[in-house]
């Protein structure tokens, strides 16, 4: 049974950044009520209201995964590991974005999936052989009778963004060879509760995956979980390696337990830990109001760094508006010159001169600080402090 614990009101599709600001309607579709819920027998996190795949993902998706330094050194090491412990003859990748991972892969060994076209169109004219298609099983299907099997199939948060998951890993397990292994990586539950950091719900991620759910899940279809990684990215990730219950091949690693317990300690089997973080979003909401009220009072000049899905759910939650922060500077070509989603703030191309008269940047990149601290150095010697709400709402 989904149990709700927490209610961010309404909110709009967190990557669809419009031309010119408009306020949207619920009637129009253009804001849907988000809430998420835990299913008690399961233990899995999910929004309630499940918004058509192709409202979300079509031509005109802006986020790239190479837009950041953080992503691509990840990716890096990543595959250089995938290389040396599986040697894959064939390698798939479900959402390969814009082929920040493929592009350290031999093309010749690899199989993009990709279902928005602006994106798909990017790692095709690298030269990589890329479906612009769901995964589902009807293109399971058709990969099948093309390349009979596949050694090691690979997708970054994508798996969380699919409604349906019994269809996911059913063709999942059509294609995997059977010594194949399936690695997923997700924003961490666990982390996502610890940092509050509630901003990791929004349309996109109707799943937010444990591994005590991850493990119950695959468990339907003969898969066992045989290592984990805990990763920084993204606020928090793990890195699931996952096999067939009859493969001998890969060793279970003691991080599957250790993830496990650790789950288990701090409650994540229990749905009053999730009323507890309820209420703790309430709290920083207020708190971070109250930065950003007391700031504004002094006529401070803040500007918004990152323009994060996350960050539509945070301005939306706490209905911050052009009044409190003026513009959002972001390197990423689909975003500048937009609005950010359901708020009057325009998101500007980022150039360093910007951010000469701000007082404070609001962290909207959270999750990339270190980086973002390197690069603005300048900025920090000059006086210039950031404003972020995780772990909770502080000045730095
Ligand atoms: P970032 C997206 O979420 C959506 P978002 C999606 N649903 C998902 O699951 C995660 O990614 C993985 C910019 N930036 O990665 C680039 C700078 O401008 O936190 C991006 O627009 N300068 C698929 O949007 C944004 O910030 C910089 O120096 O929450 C980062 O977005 C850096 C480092 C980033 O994901």
């Amino acid at each position: 049974m989904n149990k709700k614990f927490l209610d961010l009101g309404l909110q709009p599709l967190a990557n669809k950044y419009l031309r010119s600001y408009k306020k949207l309607s619920t009637k129009k579709g253009e804001l849907y009520k988000l809430s998420v819920g835990f299913n008690t027998k399961t233990k899995l996190v999910s929004l309630f209201k499940k918004i058509a795949v192709k409202k979300m993902f079509n031509h005109t998706y802006p986020y790239k995964s190479s837009m950041s330094n953080t992503m691509i050194k990840s990716f890096k090491a990543l595959s250089a590991e995938i290389k040396k412990r599986f040697k894959p003859k064939l390698f798939l990748e479900i959402g390969s974005n814009d082929g920040a991972l493929m592009q350290n892969f031999d093309k010749q060994k690899v199989i993009c999936v990709e279902p928005c076209s602006n994106l798909s169109k990017i790692t095709r004219k690298k030269g990589y052989v890329t479906y612009n298609n769901y995964w589902d099983f009807n293109l399971a299907k058709q990969l099948k009778y093309k390349y009979q099997q596949v050694d090691v199939i690979y997708s970054a948060n994508t798996l969380t963004h699919i409604s349906d998951l019994n269809d996911v890993f059913k063709s999942i397990t059509h294609i995997l060879s059977k010594d194949g292994v399936l690695i997923i990586e997700d924003p961490s539950l666990l982390e996502c509760i610890k940092k509050n950091s509630y901003d990791q719900f929004y349309n996109e991620h109707i799943y937010v995956f444990s591994a005590l759910s991850v493990k119950k899940l695959i468990n339907n279809f003969n898969l066992v979980l045989f290592d984990i990684e805990k990763l920084d990215t993204h606020g928090g990730s793990l890195r699931y390696y996952i096999k067939r219950v009859d493969c001998y091949k890969h060793k279970i690693n003691i991080s599957v337990s250790k993830q496990l317990k650790e789950e288990m300690r701090f409650g994540l089997q229990n749905y009053t830990t999730y009323k507890k973080f309820g209420l703790s979003v309430s709290e920083s909401r207020k708190k971070l109001i109250k930065i950003f009220t007391n700031l504004k009072k002094q006529n401070k000049k803040i500007i918004g760094y990152g323009a994060t899905a996350k960050a539509t759910t945070v301005l939306n939650y706490c209905n911050i508006n052009k009044d409190m922060i003026n513009n959002f500077l972001d390197t990423t070509p689909d975003k500048t010159n937009k609005f950010m989603p359901g708020k009057n703030i325009k998101i500007l191309k980022y150039d360093k001169k910007l951010l000469k008269n701000v007082d404070y940047i609001y962290l909207g990149a959270w999750n990339f600080k270190e980086e973002i601290f390197n690069k603005e150095k300048t900025f920090i010697k000059k006086g210039g402090k950031f404003i972020t709400h995780i772990p909770y709402p502080r000045i730095i």
